[in-house]
């Protein structure tokens, strides 16, 4: 067998679910033909070549981190907000005040695509420092059928300016826009009719913010029906701030995840398990906005859902740009083992955003992405609060 090239005398977190845990592979190598794993073990297959053979020196690898729920292309910054909490006054009652999201969509519909292109690769740079080799991207800053494919298009140029795959999420139901305060109907139909048939072949997703400031149930479902017919999957921002069986709507739609879920209860979590939809928990929000209601862990893993860890970097609830930090929140905060918040950011990630077929752990036919890190021990990848270990990054079979 001949590889392009080979990665040999690592301790590989294959993230393979027909071995235990991590999969960890002892003294492994990893082999790459045309930008995909060719090869997964202990013991090469006898014979082997290779352009070039890289030392692993008994490094951890993992596959490349994923990223996968993010709303990273937008304008300007809510800093300002945030000292108004710090304040005392809380993320509803500065929206209610005409700030939050709404701020957001006034400064990036006046920027161009690429002022947009430019700040999201600032803060994609320190995703990518830290391992990230995938990453979901949503729009929803826009809330106008231009503004909102000027994201998308943005959103997807940062494939091309980075080694990084990019899946994009149509969020035009993130909040009713200044324009149509006073008719909420009409905007619905406006993302059913017009910006989700235009999005299609932006878009890999359509999500929405299922919220008592946001979009209510029946609104949700107009939308995720327009999704389906245009052949979209569905996410759904779920339970976030309030109760409202978010977690039961995304279910009902065989979403691809249900996002947040802080106030979840354990029917929403049984909802979630029967319909395969993943749980992605942000700890970043919970953190920033200084929740008291934490994600149902334990409902979560004793009903079998699947957990994903994302950073949710946006600038009003988790100005976050470091999945490692998402993972040490979501270990200290949530209560994850370290075993769940690494498939997390890795395998989980990779399903939440319908790719697992493509990455999220090292397995032949994969793409090749790994992070190759300056540890021996996966727990030290959510033990440091602050410490970046990656040693490398490699995107499809190229080291970055
Ligand atoms: N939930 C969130 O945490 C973000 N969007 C959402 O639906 C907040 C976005 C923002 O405040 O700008
Ligand atoms: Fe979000």
């Amino acid at each position: 067998m001949h590889f392009d090239r080979l990665w040999r005398g690592g301790r590989l977190a294959t993230l393979d679910e027909s071995r235990e845990g991590l999969g960890l592979v002892e003294d492994g190598a990893v082999g790459c033909v045309g930008g995909r794993i060719a090869f997964v073990g202990a013991v090469l297959p006898e014979g082997w070549t290779a352009g070039e053979v890289i030392e692993l020196e008994g490094r951890l690898v993992t596959p490349g981190l994923i990223d996968c729920h993010t709303h990273l292309v937008f304008a300007g910054d809510r800093a300002d907000e945030f000292e108004m909490r710090l304040r005392g006054e809380t993320y509803e009652t500065i929206a209610a005040a005409g700030g939050g999201i709404v701020s957001t969509v006034a400064r990036t519909r006046a920027a161009s695509e690429a002022e947009l292109v430019a700040t999201a690769l600032e803060r994609l740079d320190r995703l990518l420092a830290e391992g990230v080799t995938a990453i979901e991207v949503k729009s929803g800053y826009g809330l106008d059928l231009d503004s909102e494919l000027k994201m998308l298009r943005a959103a997807r140029a940062l494939e091309d300016a980075r080694s990084v795959s990019v899946a994009t999420s149509l969020l035009a139901a993130h909040t009713l826009p200044p324009e149509h305060r006073d008719s909420r109907e009409a905007y619905v139909s406006k993302v059913v009719e017009k910006i989700i048939p235009a999005a299609v072949g932006l878009a890999d997703a359509v999500d929405a913010f299922c919220e008592s400031n946001a979009f209510t149930p029946d609104e949700v479902r107009r939308v995720f029906d327009a999704a389906k017919a245009h052949g979209l999957p569905v996410r759904l921002h779920a339970d976030q701030r309030t109760a409202g069986g978010g977690a039961q709507l995304a279910a009902e739609y065989g979403a691809l995840s249900a996002d947040h879920l802080e106030r979840t209860n354990a029917a929403g979590a049984r909802a979630l398990a029967a319909a395969g939809t993943v749980a992605v928990l942000l700890p970043g929000a919970f953190y920033a906005l200084r929740d008291e209601e934490k994600p149902p862990v334990a409902l979560l893993r004793a009903a079998g859902v699947r957990m994903a860890v994302a950073t949710d970097c946006n600038p009003g609830s988790s100005p976050l740009t470091s999945l490692l930090t998402a993972v040490n929140m979501a270990v200290i905060l949530f209560g994850l083992t370290v075993d769940e918040a690494l498939a997390g950011v890795t395998r989980e990630a990779a399903r939440a955003i319908g790719r697992w077929d493509q990455m999220g752990s090292l397995e032949v036919g994969k793409a090749c992405n790994l992070a190759i890190w300056d540890a021996t021990r996966p727990v030290e990848l959510a033990y440091w609060l602050g410490r970046n270990s990656l040693h490398s990054r490699v995107f499809q079979g190229e080291p970055s």
